[in-house]
């Protein structure tokens, strides 16, 4: 090979590195082409080893050729390999700026909520409404129409806050949801069968069992011919659908202005199913709420005709229900908003 035959070879070779390094699609392949381009078997390793057969005199410029070809070569391969990337240039190179960030996973609803939701549908099985009304509320609807008159010592069970609004002690954060059930009776005739769910508010000072803002589920059954007969099956069929077949209730003699007779009904023990333990002290038994036939003082203040409707109410705390169910043993839990205690249920 003559000295300007090796520089044309090298050119032509040159050329098609150019090509053939602009049709490359992956690292693996920019490699290959290096290879064939400058490595051992080569065109350029082949002009290499012929250059001992050059004149003395043209075997520097030959080795200039080389060397200029494989650097042109290093070059083209370099700058392709910059846009191409190893595994990490090409993550970088599809990093979409524009994309939206991952996000702290999915959240879920409170457990209150849940606990509440999931006895709305118990009731909405037995064929009942669900009603809400306003957490302030008036002295009326409060105490008044519940057959509690200015100045009846049952106020006392309940410490209520007041609101300065209108007259003094006139406006209060309802201390239960019983005055959605007066609202309800107002606004239509029997027959009645809702639940009132909703949050709740006494100055009660904090300990493990009470907090002075809590939720609580009342429900209010109004028809002709209801019974206590009624009110206890209802009890019992809504133990069973919520706990689970196994859970029976009791009632036991209790007093609520706006009910009479009145009772609290009680349910076997969750953790040792009625056989007595340190949770329900002992007895087998725990207490969820109170209950009781309607005082026909309620039916009178809503205008409902006292001796053709007879029912029955009761309430509990969401609060108490959830502790009962799922052993936590302070009411504080549920108002820290500790993701931790949280994210367990
Ligand atoms: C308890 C007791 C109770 C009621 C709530 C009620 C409502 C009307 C008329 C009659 Cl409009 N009664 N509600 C009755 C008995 C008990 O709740 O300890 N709750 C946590």
């Amino acid at each position: 090979m003559s000295l300007s035959e090796l520089a044309a070879l090298l050119d032509a070779e040159l050329t098609r590195a150019r090509s053939e390094v602009d049709k490359v699609e992956t690292a693996t392949d920019l490699d290959e082409v290096e290879r064939a381009f400058l490595g051992k078997r080569s065109a350029v390793a082949t002009v290499n080893q012929s250059i001992k057969d050059l004149a003395p005199d043209e075997r520097p410029r030959a080795g200039q050729a080389v060397s200029s070809y494989k650097a042109d070569v290093t070059a083209v391969v370099e700058a392709r390999r910059a846009t191409l990337g190893d595994g990490a240039g090409q993550a970088l190179d599809r990093l979409d700026l524009t994309l939206p960030g991952r996000g702290g996973g999915r959240g879920h609803l409170h457990l209150i909520t849940q606990v509440q939701q999931e006895l709305e549908d118990v009731f909405l099985g037995f064929g009942y409404e669900v009603a809400e009304g306003p957490e302030v509320e008036t002295d009326f609807y409060n105490f008044e129409a519940l057959n509690m008159p200015p100045a009846h010592p049952a106020r006392s069970m309940w410490d209520t806050l007041y609101v300065k609004l209108g007259r003094p002690e006139e406006v209060v954060l309802r201390t239960h949801t019983s005055p959605v059930q007066i609202r309800v009776m107002e606004s239509r005739q029997p027959p009645v069968y809702t639940v009132m769910p909703g949050r709740c508010y006494r100055r009660d000072t904090l300990d493990a069992r009470h907090s002075p803002v809590f939720h609580q589920i009342e429900g209010l059954v109004v028809d002709t011919g209801i019974t206590f007969g009624d009110l206890a099956g209802t009890i019992d069929a809504f133990t069973r659908a919520y706990f689970g077949p196994g859970h029976t209730s009791r009632l036991r003699p209790s007093y609520f202005p706006f009910t009479e007779p009145s009772a609290e009904f009680e349910v076997t023990c969750f953790a040792c199913d009625g056989a007595g333990c340190s949770v329900c002290s002992k007895t087998g038994w725990l207490e969820l709420g109170g209950c009781g036939m309607v005082d026909p003082n309620v039916f009178r203040a809503v205008g409902y005709d006292s001796e053709t409707y007879t029912g029955f109410a009761f309430g509990f705390g969401l609060e108490r229900m959830a502790m009962v169910r799922y052993g936590v043993e302070h009411i504080k839990s549920f108002f820290e908003n500790d993701v931790r205690f949280l994210k367990q249920f």
